[in-house]
């Protein structure tokens, strides 16, 4: 083989987490978009993977190692004390940088010690990567956790070739200056070789930062990837919007199981609307504000009473942070108020699920639904939305979703767009969909995917952003 080098895939996370049940560790699929969309990327792709676990004994380690022989890549395990849990992913990941990059800055708690830890458990990753890797392989680090990682591992001397993939939106340079550590994490992501964002927007949001911030470092228009110059170092500044896995999506919808469960949702639901929300629990999703649109919605068309149904299903997530906390109890007291408003003999008007819903019955909810509900406040792509377009099999639904999604500039000539804050504009966006004609559904979702065989097609995005640093094993 001309190169013996591998991919080395490095995340906070690991596509899998150990639980602690009953007494006894168990694996579960990790939950969020990352993990579906690497996942199903690095399906047939030899490597390691490096992420924390979730938890960390030797019975947890043994079946990490009994799941990497039923892959085609290895799962290395990252330990974090639990203080490490506290101040890095719950402190400076979650409670700084996530509300940040999604434009919340008054959610942000910018306690210091936090960034301490950020910079602490980055080395610590850096070293677990360093520990495992060889010259030749390729380094591929995602997400707002890890920003700082090239640093370390550059520190540490090492000499293989790495990139970065940003999964959330980059904010403006008047929302970025915010945070205290600005240089430092500007500096951070342009100590790898290859940035990479998920829309334009993010991108030019990040050079403008650099310009405004860094006016040392030159930044190169060039097609199709910008660069930027630091010292002697050219770095790749590109664009990679994640896909999924379109034919896999599509081909799972029609299966018999899911069909057949399409059939009891629907017969449940006594051929009421179906309106579906998914979503994890997060402050970004807009889920309050979609409920009082949906109650704006019943207060405006009386006649749509009785006849149209929410299913919002909310995934748990980061429920150690108060903000999360928070967030539940609104949502609850708002289905429950708009249940107690409207609900009548026969009919409520939202069925409300706090969980993780199997693959196949997200499928058979995705193919049940006659209208997708997607109104993030802001939102790096949003996999919902592209998997409920991928699974629209009959051609019946309608898609309506936030304009601050990434997933929006490749939905638009699907989708009705609609700003989440403006709770009318999204009553009279389910109003029109709720009214439409079936040629006209059917004539909008077939738009869902004009450039399916490139973008959407298995490993595109993988494939475009390895391109860059023409990994030849790829
Ligand atoms: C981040 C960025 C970006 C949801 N409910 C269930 C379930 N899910 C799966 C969906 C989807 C994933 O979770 C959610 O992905 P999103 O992209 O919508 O959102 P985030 O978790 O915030 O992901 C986001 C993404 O990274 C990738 O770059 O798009 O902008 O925020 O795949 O299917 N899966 C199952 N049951 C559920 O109940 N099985």
């Amino acid at each position: 083989m001309m190169n013996e080098g591998r991919l080395i895939n490095v995340s906070n996370r690991l596509p899998v987490s150990l639980r602690k049940h009953a007494g006894s560790y168990r694996l579960e699929r990790s939950s969020g978009g990352l993990a579906t969309a690497l996942d199903s990327v690095w399906s047939q792709q030899p490597g390691v993977w490096i992420g924390w676990a979730g938890n960390s004994s030797e019975a947890a380690d043994l079946l990490l190692a009994r799941a990497s022989r039923r892959r085609p890549y290895s799962l290395q395990p990252v330990e974090l004390s639990e203080e490490e849990v506290a101040k890095f992913y719950s402190g400076f990941a979650n409670e700084i940088i996530w509300p940040l990059f999604h434009d919340m800055p008054s959610r942000c708690n910018f306690d210091p010690e936090y960034w301490d830890t950020y910079q602490r458990v980055n080395r610590k990753y850096a070293q677990a990567v360093e520990k495992i890797s060889q010259p030749q392989d390729f380094i591929w680090v995602h997400d707002y956790h890890l920003m700082l990682s090239a640093r370390y591992m550059r520190e540490a001397g090492m000499k293989s070739r790495n990139g970065f993939f940003l999964h959330i939106p980059f904010p403006a340079p008047d929302v970025f200056e915010k945070l205290p550590w600005r240089e430092a994490i500007l500096r951070g992501l342009l100590d790898f070789e290859v940035v990479g964002f998920q829309t334009e927007r993010d991108r030019n949001n990040f050079i403008s930062c650099v310009q405004h911030l860094l006016p040392k470092v030159l930044i190169e228009p060039a097609t199709p990837h910008m660069r930027a110059c630091v010292q002697d170092r050219q770095i790749i500044i590109g664009v990679f919007p994640i896909s999924i896995d379109f034919d896999e999506f599509a081909s799972q919808a029609v299966r018999n199981d899911v069909a057949a469960r399409c059939v009891e949702i629907r017969e449940r639901l006594s051929g009421d609307l179906l309106v579906l929300g998914v979503d994890r629990m997060d402050y970004t999703k807009g889920i309050p504000e979609r409920l009082k649109s949906f109650r704006i919605l019943l207060r405006r068309f009386p006649e749509l009473r009785g006849k149209i149904t929410l299913v919002q299903v909310v995934v748990p997530s980061r429920e150690e942070i108060p903000d999360y906390k928070d967030l539940r109890l609104d949502v609850e007291l708002l289905v429950s108020q708009i249940n107690g408003e409207f609900t009548q003999p026969g009919w409520v008007p939202i069925h409300y699920m706090h969980r993780n819903l199997s693959r196949h019955d997200l499928l058979a909810y995705y193919r049940a639904a006659d209208i997708a509900l997607i109104t993030p406040l802001k939102d790096g792509m949003n996999l919902v939305a592209k998997e409920f377009c991928a699974a629209q099999v009959d051609e019946r639904g309608v898609l309506i979703v936030s304009e601050f999604a990434g997933a929006a500039s490749e939905l638009r000539h699907a989708a009705i767009l609609v700003n989440p804050n403006d709770f009318n504009e999204v009553a009279q966006a389910l109003h029109t969909a709720a009214v439409m004609p079936p040629e006209e559904k059917r004539s909008r979702i077939s738009r869902r995917a004009p450039d399916r065989h490139r973008q959407w097609r298995r490993l595109a995005f993988a494939a475009d952003f390895l391109r860059v640093p023409s990994c030849p094993w790829w």
